[in-house]
């Protein structure tokens, strides 16, 4: 071990075979119930709820352990909808304008359009910044590894942990949507790189009947 960088005993937790195919199976199973959600409820959420979601996302792995990620939480409606109309005047573009006849096609079975009433419905914007370096006070910069990489783990991580609170979400990549910098006003090390409206789902809520790949569609043993 080097001098001035300790480590502590990883505390594990052991099963027997047969407990740990029955927790892997129920994980399964319950990962599996998600579902990206467009109908959302107004219905308030407590803050306590958002916070503990967000440290659970920020346990993610990171390129030597640099966590370079904000989570930015919009709750107030003036910002709401300044966030709804950049986006949507985005997205009028693009369906219009600049997605491929393919895509527009691809996106026919999820029924959707550049209409984005949700991000003014669900409580809670959580906007995920990734930083391209660390920023001190002082203005000197210092270098991250991976960014993408871990804040794609990290995005992982907070779609479980708003799942596993019985809430529901969105990944919302309304593009281009370096608007959400300005909007939000954040540092030059911030680049904005996922938008999720959180909440409960609305009383009536649909989601396409998809089916997921088999697991040896997406699996290859050697
Ligand atoms: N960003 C647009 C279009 C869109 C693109 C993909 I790829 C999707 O999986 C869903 C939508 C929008 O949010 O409508």
């Amino acid at each position: 071990m080097i001098d001035g960088y300790p480590f502590v005993t990883y505390s594990k937790e052991i099963y027997e075979p047969e407990e740990m195919m029955q927790r892997s199976t129920e994980f399964y199973e319950w990962m599996d119930k998600r579902r990206t959600v467009r109908d959302f409820s107004a219905r308030p959420v407590p803050r306590m709820v958002i916070d503990n979601i967000i440290r659970a996302a920020s346990t993610a792995p990171s390129g030597a352990h640099k966590q370079p990620w904000t989570f930015c939480v919009v709750t107030d409606p003036a910002v709401k909808r300044q966030i709804r109309e950049a986006a949507e005047k985005e997205e009028y573009d693009s369906y219009h304008n600049r997605m491929s006849d393919e895509w527009l096609q691809d996106l026919r079975p999820l029924q959707t359009d550049w209409h984005k009433e949700f991000l003014e419905i669900a409580p809670y914007l959580i906007v995920v910044f990734k930083k391209s370096y660390e920023l001190d006070p002082d203005g000197k910069k210092h270098s991250v590894y991976y960014a993408v990489e871990s804040c794609g783990l990290a995005c992982g991580f907070l779609l479980a942990a708003i799942h596993h609170a019985g809430l529901v979400a969105l990944t919302h990549t309304p593009s281009p949507m370096n608007f959400l910098a300005r909007v939000l006003n954040r540092p030059e090390n911030e680049k904005p790189f996922l938008l999720l409206p959180v909440g409960y789902p609305a009383e009536e809520c649909w989601v396409p009947d998809l089916q997921r790949k088999e697991l040896e569609e997406v699996s290859a043993w050697y």
